[in-house]
């Protein structure tokens, strides 16, 4: 299914005249409206192949239909989303999940969309069917060599699809760890992973990045041999300069400080990207800004402050992406939502004045300072999130859209109820 520019413009029209007197009452208390909405019109956020289709648990997954059944189908969907928000112009793919049969082909279909390549994902928490060797007790950090060879060489053939597609990253997320006090010698396995990824590293095109992906817990539950920031920053230091730390919102233990971690990492010229969505207990892979949208503008507010002053552009200097599980919600509707709440966090992060905050800081004027905070994160920009869009192309209220034409109705015609659309 595809949506035609001019369904776009009608529900535009529709909308017009009410937009026009909420953005018209947001320029009048928001000074640099209009920069805002520049920013607004370049950000993109990368959407991840796997969170196409429904989102499960261990318990159960209860699939709402029209899952995309192929790559050529994902890009479809992302294609769909942003025609809409004009936001969501590139995907990430995770292989073996979505090797691409004709990279030329799915090119071609990509840039047809608007959809460029984002970093590509390795696998070597699951086995695979015909794998010679398993990763129950790990991959880049087995104690056997043949398993931590069989490890790296699906990374090497893993950029080698990226660089088909043409993209510049590869993400590795490591479930590598134990799950008992005795299992593992946690240094041997730093060393072992180092290795590793040293021979990965040595395969990367010189103009690529390799993001290493930290989480605190699960599937392991003892430890994790890239468990926290301090270990992904540690490898990526060893490693060299092409290597950085990718944050995941959901990988940390209750109450981490994700903001002050951003910070330090943007000062160390190590953070690479970002994988958003939000949770209440752990990993939950929630809609992004669903539980705590405050937390999200905090990040946000470091990131730009710190981007600001390595002179990094907002929009691509960083790698942004949502990695989300949907499981109660029709995934194409988080996904808009997700995006939503990426954008008004970012746009609410640029109304803070940062001459007068760091003026507080000077002055230990906390009450003063946290009113700066929450004087933006409390200003409603969503009408110039809506110009931005409408400027781009895409709909003013894309949700609303996306009901209308009735796309997922659309999507089970054509698809069924039965595809299940590869990931977790
Ligand atoms: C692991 O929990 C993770 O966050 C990694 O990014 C994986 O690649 C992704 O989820 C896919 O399930
Ligand atoms: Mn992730």
């Amino acid at each position: 299914m595809l949506i035609e520019a001019n369904r776009i413009q009608e529900h535009d029209r529709r909308q017009l005249l009410s937009h026009e007197a909420q953005l018209d009452s947001a320029r009048k208390f928001i000074p640099g409206a209009s920069v805002v909405i520049e920013r607004l019109r370049e950000f993109q956020v990368a959407i991840p192949s796997w969170a196409l289709g429904t989102g499960g648990t261990r318990f159960g997954r209860f699939p709402g239909g029209g899952e995309p059944r192929s790559l050529e189908e994902k890009l479809q969907d992302i294609g769909l989303l942003h025609a809409l928000n004009r936001s969501s112009g590139s995907i990430s793919l995770h292989i073996p999940w979505d090797i691409p049969s004709d990279p030329e082909r799915i090119k071609t279909l990509a840039k047809g969309l608007g959809i460029r390549f984002d970093a590509v994902n390795s696998n070597t928490f699951q086995d695979q069917q015909g794998q010679a060797l398993s990763y129950k007790f790990g991959s880049l950090h087995h104690v056997d060599q043949a398993v931590r060879e069989q490890a790296i060489a699906h990374n090497v053939e893993v950029i080698r699809h990226g660089v088909a597609l043409g993209s510049d990253a590869i993400t590795v997320w490591l479930s590598d760890g134990s799950s008992y006090p005795g299992q593992l010698n946690f240094r041997k396995a730093f060393e072992r992973t180092l290795e590793s990824l040293r021979k990965i590293y040595a395969s990367l095109p010189s103009n690529w990045k390799m993001y290493i992906e930290y989480k605190a817990y699960e599937p392991n539950f003892y430890s994790m041999t890239v468990g926290d920031w301090g270990q992904s920053l540690l490898y990526a230091q060893k490693l060299g300069p092409q290597a950085f730390t990718l944050v995941d919102l959901g990988h940390h233990l209750p109450h981490a400080n994700i903001e002050q971690i951003v910070s330090l990492l943007l000062m160390e010229g190590k953070l690479g990207g970002f994988h958003f969505n939000d949770s209440k207990y752990g990993d939950d892979d929630l809609t992004v800004g669903s539980i705590n949208p405050y937390q999200l503008f905090l990040i946000f507010h470091e990131l730009v402050e710190g981007m600001d002053v390595k002179g990094i552009k907002h929009s691509s200097g960083l790698s942004w992406m949502i990695d989300a599980s949907h499981n109660v919600k029709d995934p194409l509707e988080d996904l808009l939502q997700s995006v939503e709440a990426i954008k008004i966090a970012y746009a609410q992060s640029l109304l803070i004045d940062q001459a007068e905050l760091n003026h507080c800081q000077q002055t230990n004027d906390v009450t003063r300072a946290q009113e700066i905070l929450q004087r933006a994160f409390r200003t409603d920009v969503r009408p110039l999130l809506a110009e931005a869009r409408r400027l781009e192309g895409g709909a003013l209220q894309p949700l609303d859209l996306f009901r209308e034409l009735k796309v997922r109705a659309s999507l089970i015609k054509e698809r069924g109820t039965s595809g299940v659309a590869t990931g977790l």
